[in-house]
């Protein structure tokens, strides 16, 4: 692993435990980012998630993420913001968010898009669909493991998430494919075994022999 490398990404999404317990969590195990992505929200019940999320996160190594907004990034002074490819650009939130927001990520779908990623200087990189996911309403085309390595070569020094269909079962190919940071949406969010799920992935990545 390179000093940037961290393993486990959560994001949060229709949980089925509240937002303070997978907060909890998250801190519990040193989950280093934890992004609440609630596309059906009101701005005020995603300004009110990321109070509750951010009164367990704040003070502590996990970093608290907004996804898409840098308006409610910057009102609830999130740690960090991430970007898909069609929302505003780094530059642009970061005339929005000021010094409030101190990163920003950004989703990329294809190895040229994690080029021009790489340009923008991002704290990270998710990188995916790797399988097929319900979880996104219109998935871009899946990349499959086997350019996985590709897309960390590229990123250099900037960590890759490897997001989109990764669940217990494929995580290992994942990892033997080159990922280094991985992200599960329904594998943790919808399970009662949530917090089992996260001590035993959190552990799988520790001890990958790479
Ligand atoms: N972003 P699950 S795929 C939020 O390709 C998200 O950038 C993706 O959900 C991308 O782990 C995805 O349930 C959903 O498949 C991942």
């Amino acid at each position: 692993m390179t000093k940037n490398d961290f393993g486990l990404y959560l994001i949060i999404t229709k949980p089925f435990f509240p937002y303070k317990k997978i907060a909890e969590t998250a801190v519990k195990y040193n989950v280093k980012y934890l992004q609440l992505r609630e596309k059906e929200l009101s701005d005020r019940d995603i300004l009110q998630a990321a109070g509750e999320i951010m009164s367990v996160t704040n003070g502590t190594e996990t970093r608290f993420v907004l996804n898409d907004r840098a308006d409610l990034a910057y009102l609830c002074g999130a740690d960090c913001l991430h970007l898909g490819q069609e929302d505003i650009s780094i530059t642009d939130a970061k005339k929005i968010c000021g010094e409030k927001v101190s990163e920003f990520g950004l989703s990329t779908h294809n190895l040229k898009q994690v080029k021009e990623a790489v340009r923008l200087k991002p704290d990270y990189i998710g990188f995916g669909p790797v399988f097929q996911t319900p979880t996104k309403k219109i998935p871009d085309p899946v990349t499959g493991t086997e350019i996985i390595a590709e897309a960390v070569e590229l990123a250099g020094d900037i960590p890759v998430v490897a997001i989109g269909g990764i669940n217990g079962e494929n995580l290992t190919s994942v990892l033997d494919a080159g990922a280094k940071n991985v992200c599960m949406v329904r594998y943790f969010m919808d399970s009662v075994h949530f917090e089992t799920r996260v001590e035993k992935t959190v552990d799988i990545l520790k001890n990958y022999d790479r």
